[in-house]
């Protein structure tokens, strides 16, 4: 005891309080340089800033009414002030930033006109066009990707046949080392020409190297780019592959079958505030949209940790709104912000619908996570000695326990299954 007291003694004595320390952030001094500034929030509003009004100094790309700015063309669809600031604040929090920095999320939308996308189409359904241009009452996001500057995007475009294919050259050519490639549906590889398009029926693959190629940032919309989807489920006949197999520039995924209209505007946010690619998972998924699983932020997880499923759809316990995951949800091993974002504006999500998440921003989860019905436990060797997660929840007997168990088996798997790159 004596022994502890001089030593503590000691410690005091040459220690002076630390109320008697100073800390200051000498920049100039500092080996990171710009990136200890960047870590501070002073730091990265100043620089975030300076990006912007950088961009602000560029031309409206926009064809057409060129000068009607954001503001104007919300306006005129009856999308007040604030709730235009209410979308910032949802984007803003969204990609990790502070609340605080919503009205340069605002700016930054207001100029989307400023930089070039092209958007191509690979083997695929549109679902992911889809997302964002529904026509009838449009949202902010909606909105927003009706105004960027679209160079090259087969479904919307007027021209077509050799004039199309000459609005992509003159695009490519015009905005060199300046668009955003935007890439949806999966490849065939190995024979290419299982996918033809255009006049001049140049393979998919061979379409992706040209226009990656001179594109300043590639984003994979949609899990058909990201991961092969649909196409590249077994037998995968035609051999696709995510975009990843097809060029060898740096990828961000944005995965979802189809993606939230959040999530792809998000990361075209996320683009013009820094310029830089975001920080990703495993899979080279952002971490602002995937970092978190469906079931961490899904409304029944409170039914889930209680132990009350629905057994069957329609039974009494569906109508009270239970966990769907005995009905097959396999929201525990899917990374996506479905549960806090939702789709359409906000209004309804998978799960929201009754129907267990399918698992569609996973990479083959058309082949791992069918059928989707039915639930994953029992088809994987878990923690229980292979006894799979669902025959523990019937098994152990407590019910919490037993919710519990599936927590674990899911996390088990989850963790298992994603490995770094
Ligand atoms: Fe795939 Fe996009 Fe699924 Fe469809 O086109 S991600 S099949 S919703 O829409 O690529
Ligand atoms: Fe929600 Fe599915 Fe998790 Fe149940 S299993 S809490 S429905 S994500
Ligand atoms: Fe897909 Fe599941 Fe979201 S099915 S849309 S990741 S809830």
């Amino acid at each position: 005891m004596e022994k502890t007291t001089s030593k503590l003694q000691s410690i005091t004595n040459t220690h002076p309080p630390l109320t008697q320390h100073k800390i200051t952030l000498d920049y100039s001094q500092n080996p990171l340089g710009d990136n200890l500034e960047f870590t501070t929030k002073k730091g990265l509003f100043r620089k975030i800033k300076t990006r912007l009004d950088t961009l602000a100094k560029l031309p409206s790309l926009r064809k057409g009414n060129a000068k009607e700015e954001l503001k104007d063309v919300l306006q005129k669809k009856g999308i007040q002030r604030r709730d235009f600031m209410k979308w910032a604040a949802v984007i803003t929090t969204s990609l990790g930033l502070p609340a605080s920095f919503a009205p340069l999320t605002m700016k930054a939308a207001e100029l989307a006109d400023r930089v070039p996308i092209i958007w191509l189409h690979m083997a695929e359904c549109t679902g992911c066009s889809e997302s964002l241009l529904r026509t009838e009452d449009p949202g902010i996001d909606s909105i927003i990707f009706d105004y960027v500057s679209m160079e090259y995007h087969e479904t919307i475009m007027a021209a077509s046949g050799y004039q199309a294919e000459k609005s992509l050259e003159d695009a490519v050519k015009t905005y060199s080392g300046r668009y955003i490639m935007m890439v949806e549906g999966g490849i065939p590889k190995g024979s290419e020409y299982f996918l033809t398009i255009g006049a001049g029926a140049r393979t998919g693959a061979e379409e992706c190297r040209h226009v990656a190629e001179h594109a300043a940032a590639i984003f994979a919309i949609g899990t058909c780019s990201s991961f092969g989807g649909v196409q590249a489920a077994a037998p995968n006949p035609t051999n696709a592959q995510p975009l990843t197999e097809i060029i060898n520039k740096r990828v961000i995924n944005v995965p979802g079958c189809p993606p939230s209209e959040k999530n792809i505007v998000g990361a075209l946010i996320h683009h013009i505030l820094f310029k830089e690619l975001p920080a990703v998972d495993a899979f080279n998924r952002p971490k602002w949209a995937y970092g978190h699983r469906i079931h961490d932020l899904c409304e029944r997880r409170g039914h889930f940790d209680a132990g009350e499923f629905v057994q069957h759809f329609g039974d009494e316990h569906a109508k009270n709104g239970y966990c769907l995951y005995k009905v097959g949800c396999k929201g525990p091993y899917t990374f996506n912000n479905c549960s806090k974002l939702r789709f359409n504006s906000h209004t309804s999500w998978p799960i929201g619908a009754g129907h267990g998440c399918i698992g569609c921003s996973e990479p083959k989860f058309w082949d791992t996570m069918s059928p989707f019905e039915v639930p994953l436990g029992n088809r994987y060797q878990t923690a229980f000695r292979g006894a799979g997660a669902d025959k523990t929840a019937d098994t152990v007997g407590v019910v919490l326990l037993g919710a519990t168990a599936i927590g674990i088996a899911a996390h088990a798997i989850v963790s298992g299954a994603i490995k770094p790159k």
